[in-house]
């Protein structure tokens, strides 16, 4: 017997921006030994693929899921392969593809072996419908593909769960801003890639949002903890929202996010020229009511904007 749970953890798209953290933090708590990383690509030199087991998967490779799971006895998987918004929006066939079929081959392999999944969700469920402070529960009405692939793979979880004793469960993740990761592909990347242009020699960026723009935003730490906690949470705890939790960390604009950042960079300017990504931005919430989260899984976030910005200068400095 092996690992965690008799078992090994795999992670999907571990080489992307939650990836990188996610499979630090279950390495230290469970052994290197005991989680797989897997991704599509290779990046040398990445802490996942130096510091533990690695194996190249794409999620649309079914055969080879089911072969993992059961060469590598895997117990638990970390779904994380998916494409972000302004990449889905470009391209919406390999959005449903691999978003969609993606996790349902993950769900697949969770039925056949009797494994546990934790599948992300995204504040992107939302629409122009929801109000301002979005509720847990409220009609999911998204305009953006990358949405109504998120709303389909909640719908889909909850349809395994139900049907067939899956047990998934998930997090509406809002915007996440880390340092140990570049980021590419969404519209809530604006708040990383701003901190390496403050650092950089010239100390400008141009902003693809505008200046008013506010978003539901959270540091990456709390988000892994977010995770870990509600993977750990006796499954009797968890609700009807346990595919897609709403949890809130901080809200702020662009023009907030500067003025902060200028407390420790003063010479550093953010000029603003909104481009597609605005029309995404424009459609999801201003901030989220995770009060569902606290009540069933004991849910707080820690980190507010201040503190996000002195974690971010001092690491990435
Ligand atoms: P990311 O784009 O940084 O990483 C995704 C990874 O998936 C990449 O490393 C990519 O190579 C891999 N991938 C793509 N296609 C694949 C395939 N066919 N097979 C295997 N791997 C493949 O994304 P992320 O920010 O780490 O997001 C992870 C999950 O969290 C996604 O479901 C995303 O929708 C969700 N999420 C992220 C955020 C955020 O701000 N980062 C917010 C809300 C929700
Ligand atoms: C994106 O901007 O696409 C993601 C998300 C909010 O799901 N960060």
């Amino acid at each position: 017997m092996v690992g965690h749970e008799g078992g090994r953890i795999l992670v999907t798209g571990a080489l992307g921006q939650i990836g990188t953290d996610l499979v630090q933090s279950l390495r230290d708590i469970h052994g290197s030994e005991t989680v797989i990383a897997t991704d599509i690509r290779e990046k040398q030199g990445h802490p996942c693929i130096e510091n533990g087991p690695y194996t190249n998967l794409d999620v649309l490779d079914k055969d080879k899921i089911f072969k993992l799971v059961v060469e590598k006895e895997i117990r638990i998987i970390y779904h994380l392969a998916a494409i972000l918004s302004a990449k889905c929006e470009e391209n919406s066939d390999l959005c449903e593809m691999i978003n969609l079929e993606g996790t349902r081959n993950i769900l697949d392999a969770a039925r056949e072996f009797n494994l546990r999944i934790f599948a992300p969700s995204s504040i992107a469920v939302f629409g122009p419908d929801t109000p301002r402070k979005a509720p847990q529960i409220t009609p999911l009405n998204p305009t953006t593909k990358y949405g109504m692939t998120k709303v389909d793979c909640e719908i889909l979880g909850m349809i395994y769960f139900e049907k067939y004793g899956v047990d998934v469960r998930g997090i509406r993740y809002p915007g996440l801003i880390s340092w140990k990761s570049p980021v590419s592909g969404g519209t809530t990347d604006y708040a990383v890639d701003i901190f390496h242009a403050a650092l950089s020699e010239k100390s400008t960026y141009d902003c693809f949002l505008n200046a008013q723009t506010r978003l539901p935003m959270m540091y990456m730490d709390d988000a892994i903890r977010a995770t870990i906690s509600l993977m750990d949470e006796p499954i009797e705890s968890l609700s009807s929202s346990r595919c897609g939790y709403n949890i809130s960390g901080v809200s702020f604009t662009p023009e907030e996010l500067v003025f902060e950042i200028n407390k420790k960079l003063p010479n550093f300017v953010c000029k603003y020229k909104p481009d597609i990504r605005q029309n995404y931005a424009d459609s999801w919430p201003d901030s989220i009511d995770d009060q569902i989260s606290r009540n069933d899984w004991n849910w707080q976030s820690r980190f507010d904007l201040e503190s996000i910005v002195n974690e971010m200068i001092t690491n990435l400095k």
